[in-house]
């Protein structure tokens, strides 16, 4: 085995080492610092290239891979500080992920609250809807209950009417001696200010308008929906005529009165002027039918009437 002083070799251009004292000498190296410069000799591939110039220091190999130590110093605190920030982004990140987690839940929990509320007050609107919907059937069962209950009533009030004048009537008869001041005569109904009276046989129009006048009345006038109701309900179901006409072009009441045509007033397709009877002429009176609607009719037809007196009270 060979050292590096084996091949130690005196380079050319340094002088040898003289050993005699009268010689300025040289200052000694250490053995440390020969030991130093042989090592550097046993570089590979530089064998003898440092003679001739000064030995480099001696850097050790940790010197070599990080020349100073201030370098390792700043690189450690980069790797602590790196180090450190990753630990504290890990942290962070759990904390972070913990958070979310936590806010899932919350977000879950609220969320079953929230679907809870909206299923309870969907419940309540359908119980609400469907109470409100009895209620509605019970008011609206209440009100045509009590608007029969009324007509009943007015029924009753007119009847009752009727029957305390009848009474009156029949009392002021009984003291005047057939006197009938206000009062309707016998056999004739009373209704508000008129007295009606009903024939039992058939006649024409003209005929029946001339009974009537005898009587010191006329054909019935019907001036509003409560005497037409009291007509048709008084009278026989057999048709009538009642005191309207138009022989003169237009349609008059039996008093002069006009009448506007009004067609809820008469049967469906009437008035008509219907010319198919083959007795001459239109149809020119007005007829009654037992339902309460109207025909215009020829006058020569013959049928029951009714005679109307006002009271003149
Ligand atoms: C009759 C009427 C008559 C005339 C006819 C026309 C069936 O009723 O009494 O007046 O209107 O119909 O067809
Ligand atoms: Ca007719």
């Amino acid at each position: 085995m060979t050292t590096s002083f084996d091949n130690f070799q005196v380079p050319p251009d340094i002088p040898p080492r003289s050993t005699s004292i009268d010689m300025d000498p040289p200052p000694e190296p250490s053995m440390a610092k020969e030991y130093e410069d042989l090592q550097s000799l046993d570089v590979p591939g530089k064998r003898g290239q440092h003679f001739g110039r000064a030995l480099p220091p001696f850097q050790s190999p940790w010197r070599r891979i990080c020349p100073t130590n201030r370098l390792v110093l700043v690189l450690m605190g980069f790797c602590f500080v790196l180090t450190l920030s990753v630990a504290l982004l890990g942290v962070q990140r759990a904390r972070f992920s913990g958070d979310q987690g936590a806010a899932k839940e919350a977000l879950k929990s609220l969320n079953l609250t929230v679907k809870a509320g909206l299923s309870s007050i969907q419940e309540k609107r359908n119980d609400t809807r469907t109470k409100l919907a009895a209620l509605e059937k019970m008011m609206n069962d209440q009100v045509s209950k009590m608007e029969k209950v009324k007509k009943q009533v007015e029924g009753q009030l007119d009847t009752l009417k009727q029957d305390s004048r009848a009474f009156r009537c029949e009392l002021v008869e009984m003291r005047s001696n057939g006197s009938k001041t206000g009062c309707c005569p016998k056999g004739w109904k009373n209704f508000e200010e008129s007295c009606y009276w009903m024939s039992q046989d058939a006649a024409s129009w003209n005929q029946a308008k001339l009974d009537c006048e005898k009587k010191e009345a006329h054909l019935v006038i019907i001036n509003s929906p409560q005497e037409k109701r009291f007509v048709s309900q008084r009278w026989r179901s057999v048709d009538i005529w009642i005191g309207l006409t138009d022989v003169t072009g237009v349609w008059k009441w039996v008093d002069g009165t006009s009448y506007m045509l009004q067609q809820e007033d008469w049967a469906e397709g009437q008035p008509d002027h219907w010319y198919g009877h083959g007795l001459g002429g239109g149809e020119d009176c007005v007829q009654a039918y037992s339902n309460g609607l109207w025909n215009d009719n020829h006058c020569s037809r013959r049928f029951s009437w009714m005679c109307e007196m006002e009271l003149g009270l």
